[in-house]
């Protein structure tokens, strides 16, 4: 097959997609068959009064189109938002992998679909959750897609249990409640018969579980993979996508909120930061690990319930994805992406993770069904840049004319075409040359059978402040659990992993955890292992600094924050303005809210048109919030919203500023002086504002919890 060189490829998607794009701007409407509409208020009817008539094709067409504009929505990840980007290969690692789209300088398009994984498609995005990072890349050598979380872990080991895994955590059946909410009794039931899951569920009870943003975002590829080079040697590999922006989560409170101020959050905050030009970019990282390798840790490569500490193993960046357009049509291009981790490209495989093996059949065979039958290919977001030439013809909603009455191989008639590579002597995808020499059993192996080495790991690694949010979590989430057995099952889970993690949510149930693990948990366990628990092997760390989303020192950026000025007629434009300037250097943005919309009048003289309201906002959706001085003052006092507003912002630990005339606001807002709470009079306003923006939030105050909102 012909190649394009990678020059060609980088708008290659971009122009495919051009040629499916249909512009209705000035055109006359149609039926689907293109005959020209002449009303489309009134069906045909004999007479004005009268019954409509079945000859009516022109409504006949409309309605029956519109009667099945629905298909299912993904079983998992149903929620999703998605956007177009690039990829840019910039290291050279042609020594592990001949995959052409990582080759040093070539220029990828990819989509990629962000998810929840729990919430139906119309769920919000601020649920406690897992998110679903899926990355199609246009290769030219044909389609790869990473599907990935946001988390490196998963739930569970073998695919088997994923049905069990999904039915748990989802809507119980019998009334559909609680919807997007892991806080359940069938779901804690569930995982405190599975101790595997006690190192995902760690992570899930961590502020990763409520990102701030898509965009502040870790991903990782979770699984095992295999990178392969020119000569067939294979290399392990985990994929890791890092956020240059940082990653950082809401406060689970703030969550909450959010949920109910704009279910679209994370949504629309992606789709407005690439329409503003604000393109979000991550690092492809991998950690390499050599085949000869595969059993020096104390842990198994193919276990995905585990990591491979990143002082083990360094994460290498090897490229770089920018997310620069937004789709034309949600439904057309995000809603009809199809993921699937079995789309591999010549220089990437698989390894034998059971969680991944299963995965391969899942992909395809839901993809089957939810996009009506096997052409799901042709659709023009999943078409692959590179064409595709088979013989498999035939199907709903076939697109391809394919020419001439060959559609089969070998022949003759057609030239012998399409041929295979090998054929030819040229290269298509080979599966790397594994040893496999076994027996056939439906085991677990014993390499798996330590579940809490890791899960200690992640909370020993977390600042006390991250470790305090863990304990909230699964004390809010057990606190919504009705059985307590269920909850007392799980706290002696804990005590596996951490003594004083159980005693602090203990404390929260009104239960003294268990030391032992209960008799049900250890009869499941045994199930896989029958000698559990087992001896675990020392592990090689017990902390690992890449776990932790606490800023360090010196580092962070405010780029893309939303700074909420809080004015009222009358407030000061120079104090406005000078706030304004110093936050728009650093690329975040100041929005101006008013006690109403319209007509802003400046305490010099002058107006500005206003957007936004206490009405209309809400302090959870803004990053950090300041108050300039002016006559706005006097009608702030009297303003019960705008105390509610920066009371709430401070709960949540978001920096606060207040220009000198404004700061007898914040002691009337119970607002205390701290690291996040910038006065004109004491600090250097704007650049202390801008480092505690910064650190992204200043967890310590969440001690004194004092403040009402
Ligand atoms: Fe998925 N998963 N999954 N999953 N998954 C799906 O495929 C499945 C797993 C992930 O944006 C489904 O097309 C099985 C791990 C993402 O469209 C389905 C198992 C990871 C998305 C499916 C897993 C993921 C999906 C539903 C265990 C992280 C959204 C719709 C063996 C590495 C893709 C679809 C998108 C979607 C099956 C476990 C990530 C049913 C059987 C581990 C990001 O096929």
């Amino acid at each position: 097959m012909e190649k394009k060189k990678p020059s060609e490829n980088e708008n290659a998607k971009k122009e495919q997609l051009k040629e499916f794009t249909v512009d209705n701007t000035g055109k006359q409407m149609t039926t689907n068959d293109g005959v020209s509409v002449h009303d489309n208020n009134n069906t045909l009817k004999a007479g004005d009064r009268g019954p409509s008539l079945l000859e009516d094709f022109i409504f006949q067409d409309k309605l029956a189109h519109f009667d099945r504009e629905r298909i299912p929505e993904r079983v998992v990840h149903a929620r999703g938002s998605g956007a177009h980007g690039i990829f840019e290969a910039k290291e050279d690692i042609s020594e592990y992998t001949c995959a052409t789209f990582l080759q040093k300088g070539t220029k990828t398009p990819v989509f990629v679909r962000f998810s929840t994984v729990a919430g139906f498609k119309g769920s919000t995005d601020l649920a406690r959750d897992v998110r679903g990072f899926s990355v199609k890349f246009y290769t030219e050598d044909g389609n790869y897609d990473l599907v990935g979380n946001n988390i490196p872990v998963f739930f569970i080991q073998d695919s088997m249990n994923f049905p069990d895994l999904i039915h748990a955590v989802k809507p119980e059946p019998n009334n559909e409640i609680p919807q997007a909410a892991s806080a359940h009794d069938t779901f804690w039931d569930f995982v405190s018969l599975m101790p595997e899951s006690a190192h995902m569920i760690m992570w899930a009870m961590s502020d990763r579980a409520i990102p701030k943003s898509l965009r502040t975002m870790e991903g990782f590829g979770v699984h095992t993979f295999k990178l392969v080079n020119e000569n067939g040697k294979a290399t392990f590999v985990k994929f890791h996508w890092k956020p240059r922006l940082g990653v950082h989560s809401v406060a689970w409170n703030e969550a909450q909120k959010i949920s109910g101020f704009n279910s679209d959050f994370h949504r629309q905050d992606l789709w407005e930061n690439i329409e503003k030009g604000n393109y979000p970019q991550w690092d492809l990282g991998v950690q390499l690990i050599p085949e000869e390798d595969e059993h020096k840790y104390s842990f198994d490569l193919l276990d995905p319930t585990k990591i491979v500490p990143e002082e083990l193993v360094p994460v290498k960046i090897i490229g770089t994805m920018t997310l620069n357009r937004n789709p034309e049509n949600f439904f057309a291009e995000t809603e009809q992406a199809a993921f699937h981790p079995g789309r591999l490209v010549p220089g990437i495989d698989f390894t034998n993770d059971p969680l991944l093996q299963g995965r391969i059949f899942s992909y395809a065979d839901t993809q089957q069904y939810r996009l009506g039958g096997p052409n799901f290919h042709e659709i023009p977001i999943n078409k692959s840049i590179n064409g595709k030439n088979n013989n498999q013809k035939d199907g709903f909603g076939r697109q391809d004319i394919l020419k001439g009455n060959v559609s089969y191989f070998p022949n003759s008639l057609g030239g012998g075409c399409p041929y295979h590579a090998m054929l030819k002597g040229e290269k298509g995808f080979q599966s790397h040359e594994e040893r496999i020499d076994a027996r056939k059993v439906r085991q677990r192996s014993e390499s798996f059978a330590d579940h809490f080495t890791q899960a200690r790991l992640f909370f020993n690694s977390q600042s006390p402040q991250e470790q305090a949010h863990i304990v909230n979590a699964y004390s809010f989430e057990l606190s919504k659990v009705n059985s307590v057995e269920i909850r007392t099952r799980e706290l002696a889970i804990l005590h596996q992993i951490d003594a004083g993690l159980a005693k602090q949510v203990g404390e929260n149930l009104g239960i003294t955890p268990p030391e032992q693990l209960d008799e049900k948990t250890l009869m499941f366990a045994r199930q896989n292992h029958a000698d559990y628990p087992i001896q675990p092997k020392k592990p090689e760390v017990a902390a690992s600094a890449a776990l932790s989303m606490k800023v360090k020192k010196g580092e962070g950026t405010i780029a893309t924050r939303k700074v909420a000025f809080l004015v009222a007629d009358g407030v000061s434009k120079a104090s406005v303005d000078k706030m304004k300037k110093a936050l728009e250097k650093q690329g975040a943005e100041a929005v101006l809210i008013a006690t109403r919309v319209g007509k802003l009048t400046y305490q010099e003289g002058g107006e500005e048109q206003i957007q936004h309201s206490y009405l209309t906002e809400a302090s959870v959706c803004y990053d950090a919030f300041y108050t300039p001085d002016g006559d706005s003052v006097k009608a702030l006092m009297q303003e019960p919203d705008y105390t509610h507003f920066i009371n709430e912002g401070y709960r949540h630990c978001k920096a606060l500023s207040f220009a000198k005339g404004a700061e007898e606001l914040a002691k009337k807002s119970f607002i205390e002086k701290d690291a996040g709470v910038i006065f004109e009079s004491a600090d250097q306003l704007t650049e202390d504002f801008i480092e505690v923006m910064k650190q992204h939030r200043i967890w310590e105050r969440e001690k004194s919890r004092k403040v009402p909102s």
